[in-house]
């Protein structure tokens, strides 16, 4: 052990090494206070060169390495499981070039975060597809080893579909880079792609050549009062039909609506309670204002149209996760389903999550089927109510992860996603890439 702290910091420095656990704690807990790990310490390279030489210290002695970027992920992925992890944050890895404004691109270092990326592309006059509440701190490379969405995706797609290439530090301490940013390039097996949604179990994102678009001003926010989640999958679609620039459709329902007003001192957003609410961004130049007041299904809604006003609406969407928190230790699950089966789901989540003496709060990505179940009450160690949301969504011709990814939490119900066929071939892989299983041991797949 002291050899390996010698070692580790000879080549990141002394004051990048720590080790006391009132520093450490803040690494080795989640967002969500649900998983916490412990790890023999917690490294924080400054380059490329050095996140190799530390993964190489740690091979040669079989040392499991765990990455971590702004530690946002919400199934426990960045957090070791194995005491005897090293930890490797990204934090410190903020290279960001100058935008290409040629070919809309830029090359971001793993550990500059989303706000800063999108801070940076907004200065050359472009924007960049992915943006999640998480913005402060979730960083480049932990949004590609999750594949991260958010609340653009219905637009721009989940961030894979920003990703030219990356630079990567395999299990074996050899780099991969690739940041050219040639838009065409069939050259065999599409490395980026792979890394993406890999949650740090097949290398660690050091960089990233990432696609930038041109912003589209959104014209309008409308948040609409509803009935049910019938309705909001309905609305949804009619307006996607009217305009032809729609860049976010989120949904919310009165209980997460009122853990974010308590939380938050918010005024009610309509003078009216509803059981369910829409959030629709419409871009473009044309004003549909008075388009979408001749839908039948809207019958009280608010429109803002300037920056203040569209953020006063948006906040009660996006606090939802941290007014969560504040009220308990919940239970994420992150499903997905064709919009026609969210109905159904919902009804029947109900009744399951009544069986375990708890509450849903459900909110999320409705135009993408996406939904966010929160569950409150049970205790952070019982998975119970976990596999009953999981299997109805299952059941319901859904996913288990929508946008967050499997990490520990969910690497045991994997097989209510994959078949058996599909896991084989990404183990095959996994132990391709990593065959002594020290990236990430035991996310994605249970040990
Ligand atoms: P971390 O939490 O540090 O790590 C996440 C995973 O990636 C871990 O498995 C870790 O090992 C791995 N990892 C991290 N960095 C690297 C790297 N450089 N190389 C390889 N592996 C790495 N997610 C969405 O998809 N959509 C949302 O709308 C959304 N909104 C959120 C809102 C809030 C308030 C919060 C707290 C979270 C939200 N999330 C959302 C979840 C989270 O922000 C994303 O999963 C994000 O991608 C995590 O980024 P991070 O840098 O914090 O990664
Ligand atoms: C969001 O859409 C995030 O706001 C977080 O994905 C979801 O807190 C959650 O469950
Ligand atoms: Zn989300």
């Amino acid at each position: 052990m002291e050899d390996l702290l010698a070692e580790l910091g000879a080549i990141v420095g002394s004051d990048h090494v720590l080790t006391d656990p009132d520093v450490t704690d803040g690494y080795t807990t989640d967002w969500t206070r649900r998983f916490r790990g412990q790890a023999r310490c917690v490294i924080r390279p400054g380059s490329t060169d050095e996140v190799a030489a530390v993964v190489r210290a740690c091979a040669r002695r079989d040392i499991p390495v765990v990455p971590q970027g702004g530690n946002t992920g919400l199934v426990g992925g960045g957090v070791p499981a194995d005491e005897k992890s090293v930890l490797i944050s990204l934090r410190r890895l903020r290279r960001l070039d100058p935008v290409d404004t040629l070919a809309s691109q830029v090359t971001a270092g793993a550990g500059v975060t989303i706000a800063a990326l999108r801070a940076h592309a907004a200065a050359a006059g472009l924007t960049y597809g992915v943006d999640l509440a998480a913005r402060d701190s979730a960083t480049v490379g932990g949004t590609i080893a999750t594949n991260a969405g958010g609340i653009q995706t219905i637009r721009y797609g989940h961030t894979r579909a920003q990703l030219l290439g990356v630079e990567a530090v395999l299990a074996d301490g050899s780099v991969i880079s690739r940041l050219g940013g040639i838009a065409s390039d069939n050259t065999g097996y599409e490395l980026a792609q792979l890394l993406a949604g890999s949650e740090g179990t097949l290398g660690i994102v050091t960089a990233a050549r990432l696609r930038l678009h041109r912003p589209e001003p959104v014209q309008l926010t409308l948040l609409a009062g509803l009935p049910s989640i019938e309705t909001a999958a309905a609305l949804q679609a009619e307006v996607r039909a009217l305009v032809p620039g729609i860049r976010a459709a989120e949904y919310f329902e009165a209980a997460g609506l009122a853990l974010v007003r308590a939380h938050t001192g918010l005024p009610a957003p309509l003078a009216a309670a509803y059981p369910a609410y829409l959030l629709v961004d419409i871009t473009g130049s044309e004003d549909f204002s008075e388009r979408l007041s001749e839908l039948p299904l809207i019958t009280d809604a608010s429109v803002a149209m300037d920056g203040p006003a569209r953020a006063a609406l948006w906040a009660y969407r996006e606090r939802h996760t941290e007014s969560i928190s504040a009220a308990g230790i919940p239970h994420k699950l992150d499903v997905a389903m064709p919009v026609s089966r969210l109905a159904g789901f919902r009804a029947e989540l109900s009744e399951v999550v009544a069986r375990f003496d708890a509450r849903a709060i459900v909110f999320g990505h409705i135009a993408a089927g996406n939904l966010h179940v929160n569950v409150l009450g049970p205790s952070p160690e019982d998975d119970a109510v976990d596999d009953a949301v999981l299997a109805l969504a299952a059941a319901h011709g859904g996913t288990i992860s929508a946008e967050h990814g499997i990490g520990r939490a969910k690497a045991a119900v994997l097989h209510l996603s994959r078949t058996p066929a599909e896991i084989a071939a990404m183990r095959a892989i996994k132990s391709g890439l990593d065959p002594a299983g020290l990236l990430n041991p035991g996310v994605l797949f249970a040990r």
